[in-house]
């Protein structure tokens, strides 16, 4: 008989607090026991000597099987979370997206639908409401109970945007149930403005897209909805934060106490909008929304992460082909499908560019990748956390492992990576969810339709 179901010893167990090398016993999907040595038996039994033992990666931000009209994203619930188990993430949390005059009821059924049974980690959903009547509004407080304790609203797309008003409404009853606000920040009229200025001069290849959504179209956007959260002192999160413009609005609300908070994403520290130029349309590849912007932003991102002016890094997940599904956007730069894949790569990228080039303590890269989703999003201390009682959701990471990413090893079902040739050191061993050997020696382990949903608890303020 044995104690534990799994035993993980001697790694370097790294948590918000700190980095200590301990034994991890596991049973029933659970921590069972955290100690400097274990002695009693386990069923398997991983030697992480050597290696860092991370809590789970979260990532907040995915769009699988993701419709933007005219494609779907690429990756489904069952390649995604299979390359996201592989790079050591051990939770999503995908949208629920209402479509245009549809319930609420039904878009969270279908989107049940399209998931269960076919996700290989734990998953939940933000909803992402379009059409805000009464209804809409009144179904909040209960959506919130129910385990959907956070929004996602647009202030862009013709198909999603919603008014100031209508944000206005949806922060006010969020904030009395509890819950949380997230929004994608683009002016919807500077936009089209743009588009079509730039259409008209027969400026209509991929190198235009970020002209047509330069940051001051971000900043105005992510300082009205400041504002709008402020007037009626309702918490709100900032999806992809691309730009000092943004950081700036961010910073200075929360130097004045406004509850503010902002995640970024590695395409934003460590793309730029150069890549736009790629001969053969390859620039497409980089088509997503906000866009690639100058270099010069990047190492204020970085500073934004590590002095807390944004607390957590997800990916905005979002694959499309670049054959058959970029291309729809041959003639036209606006008519590609947004989006960059990454859910693979998050952990990898974030440690060798943060943490090993001296950018962020270990620490917060936990923090940033585990413990503040899973604070922010209502999963902690469930998940985010290596502590007694918490799900057995953990990363074996070898620091000293050097490895050229390239698309042949990725796990993402799509023709191309955006880190492409990038060399990093360090990169995930074995991957444990909910106590199961989910990815070991580059291989996805696990069982889909293991993963389960996740009913969320009430958001804390960071
Ligand atoms: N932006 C993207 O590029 N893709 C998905 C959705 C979004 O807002
Ligand atoms: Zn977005
Ligand atoms: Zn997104």
């Amino acid at each position: 008989m044995n104690d534990f179901d799994l035993l993980v010893k001697g790694g370097m167990v790294v948590n918000e607090s700190g980095v200590l090398v301990r034994d991890i016993g596991i049973r029933h999907g659970k921590i069972a026991a955290i100690a400097d040595h274990i002695n009693e038996r386990g069923e398997q039994l991983i030697d992480a000597t050597g290696m860092y033992v991370f809590p789970g990666g979260i990532d907040v931000h995915t769009h699988l099987a993701a419709s933007v009209g005219s494609a779907v994203s690429s990756d489904d619930f069952t390649t995604g979370t299979i390359a996201a188990a592989c790079g050591g993430t051990t939770t999503i949390i995908d949208f629920v997206t209402q479509n245009r005059g549809q319930s609420l009821a039904e878009a969270i059924e279908d989107r049940h639908l399209q998931a269960r049974g076919r996700v290989a980690i734990d998953y939940s959903f933000h909803i992402s409401p379009t059409t805000i009547d009464d209804s809409t509004i009144a179904a909040i407080p209960s959506l919130i109970s129910d385990g959907y304790p956070s929004f996602k609203f647009y202030l862009t797309y013709d198909n999603l945007r919603v008014t100031d008003g209508e944000l206005l409404a949806a922060l006010v009853k969020t904030r009395d149930a509890g819950g949380l606000v997230c929004v994608h920040a683009e002016n919807y009229y500077m936009i089209d403005y743009l588009v079509k200025e730039l259409r008209a001069a027969g400026k209509t290849g991929p190198r235009y897209h970020p002209l047509s959504r330069p940051p001051l179209v971000e900043e105005e956007a992510t300082g009205r909805a400041i504002r709008l959260a402020r007037l009626v002192n309702a918490p709100i999160y900032i999806v992809h934060v691309t730009c000092q413009e943004s950081l700036d609005e961010i910073s200075r609300a929360r130097a004045n106490n406004v509850p503010v908070m902002g995640e970024t994403c590695p395409q934003y520290l460590l793309l730029s909008c150069d890549r736009y130029d790629e001969p053969d349309f390859q620039g497409a590849k980089y088509v997503l929304s906000p866009p690639l912007r100058p270099a010069k932003n990047q190492p204020l991102l970085w500073d934004g992460l590590a002095n807390d002016c944004l607390q957590v890094v997800s990916t905005d997940h979002c694959p499309f082909n670049f054959d058959g599904q970029k291309d729809i956007g041959k003639n036209f730069f606006s008519e590609i499908p947004n989006g960059v894949p990454g859910i693979e790569a998050r952990l990898i990228l974030l440690y060798y560019f943060g943490v090993y080039q001296k950018r962020l303590s270990i620490q917060r890269f936990v923090e940033l990748t585990a413990t503040n989703p899973a604070r922010i999003f209502g999963l902690y201390p469930q998940k985010g956390t290596i502590s007694s009682g918490s799900d057995a959701d953990l990363v074996v990471f070898d620091p000293e492992r050097e490895t050229t990413i390239t698309k042949g090893i990725l796990h993402e079902n799509v023709d191309y990576t955006p880190y492409e040739g990038m060399c990093v050191k360090g990169w995930p061993v074995v991957t444990i969810a909910r106590g199961r050997i989910v990815f070991q020696n580059g291989i996805f382990t696990g069982s889909v339709g293991s993963g389960a949903f996740l009913r969320r608890k009430k958001p804390a303020l960071l």
